[in-house]
């Protein structure tokens, strides 16, 4: 059996523990745990309990600060800012989010910058929680300058994500969330874990020629998704949620990193969209007519982005556990060491 399962009430106790072991405050440990636990939940593997590993590394490399409180400044009505201190981003998002929510329902769209945080996890948990408020949500962060632009073959933008969240009467929302390279670095770290090849057409290697390996591929650069398109995006995302909101490129986090190989640093930009305000008094039929775009794409047999989480999340609940690759699960508890 290569793989071990854990209860779901073990698997978050047991990411509490590392990283309050490993010196995260209660807060940030609470909040990173909250993030991965859901992470791998969903089956989301490159953001779920693997990332206790990457946390623990950036944490011991000198460069997070285990224990800095956010601090909120309310910089204008549609702008609420929260300086993370160098500490992780989540809890910064879980400061920020009722002011956004709040702004966003007197304005219709307000924006919550985060600035100063390193910065791991996955995107969906966040704007999620804005649809639970029954908002539109958007977030985008970039990373480190794994990636290269469309054209070259050398790291520029991050693995750039960016996630979309909208709200629907009665069930999940419809969600995307996606890292702008055609992987996420988590991904490739997986299959280099795994001693699994790359698909081709994800990275090239330091000379610049098409390589399946991971380890080639993280020394050489990754490739964006669809080309140009994703490539635009990414320098979009540079600019949003980097000099706009005053914080780091992915190039300056790179280089902020000095080779610790830890988490990026930089900011993070989120967007909350009131749709009642948006829509006025007719928003009941805008839902409809927006219910009547998501029966086109699964009436004739695609599927909506995040079914699959949702499923593995129903799955999960239903059995109670999630799994784990052993060796995963050996690297995991040997932190408690
Ligand atoms: P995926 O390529 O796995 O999925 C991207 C999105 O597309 C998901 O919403 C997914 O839904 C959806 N999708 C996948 N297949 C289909 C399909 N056939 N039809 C319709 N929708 C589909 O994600 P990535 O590997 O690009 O990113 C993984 C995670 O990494 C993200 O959560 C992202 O936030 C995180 N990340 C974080 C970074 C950071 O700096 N903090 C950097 C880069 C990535 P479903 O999940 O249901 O399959
Ligand atoms: O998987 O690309 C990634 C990533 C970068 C930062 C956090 N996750």
């Amino acid at each position: 059996m290569t793989e071990q399962t854990l209860s779901l009430d073990e698997a978050l106790a047991l990411s509490l523990n590392v990283l309050e072991r490993n010196g995260f405050s209660p807060e940030h440990a609470g909040a990173i745990a909250r993030n991965i636990w859901k992470g791998q939940r969903d089956e989301c593997h490159s953001h779920g309990l693997y990332r206790l590993l990457v946390c623990t590394h950036t944490l011991k490399s000198g460069k997070v600060s285990p224990d800095a409180l956010p601090e909120v400044h309310d910089a204008a009505p549609g702008l609420v800012r929260v300086d993370a201190k160098g500490a992780y981003s989540l809890l910064s998002f879980e400061t920020g989010l009722p002011i956004l929510a709040e702004k966003a329902r007197k304005q219709g769209i307000a924006a919550l910058a985060i600035n100063h945080c390193y910065h791991f996890s996955a995107l969906w948990p966040e704007v999620e929680a804005i649809a639970a408020q029954g908002l539109v949500g958007l977030a985008l962060t970039p990373s480190h300058s794994w990636v290269a632009p469309f054209g070259g073959t050398k790291g520029v933008f991050g693995t750039n994500p960016l996630a979309f969240a909208w709200p629907r009467p009665g069930q999940n929302p419809f969600v995307f969330d996606f890292a702008t390279s055609a992987a996420a670095r988590g991904e490739i770290e997986l299959h280099r874990r795994a001693g699994k090849v790359i698909p081709e057409g994800w990275a090239v290697d330091t000379e610049g020629h098409p390589t399946t390996d991971p380890t080639e591929a993280m020394n050489g650069a990754m490739l964006t998704f669809g080309g140009h398109k994703g490539s635009a995006l990414s320098a979009m995302i540079e600019l949003m949620a980097g000099p706009l909101i005053g914080d780091l490129l992915s190039l300056e986090s790179q280089a902020f990193d000095k080779g610790a190989g830890a988490t990026p640093y930089h900011g993070e930009l989120v967007i909350a969209i009131d749709p009642q305000v948006f829509m006025g008094p007719s928003a009941d039929l805008h839902s409809a007519r927006a219910e009547k775009l998501f029966e086109a794409i699964v009436d004739q047999g695609a599927r909506l982005p995040s079914q699959r989480r949702y499923e593995a999340r129903a799955r999960s609940e239903a059995s109670g556990t999630v799994s784990i690759p052993k060796q995963l699960y050996r690297d995991i508890i040997a932190l408690l060491d």
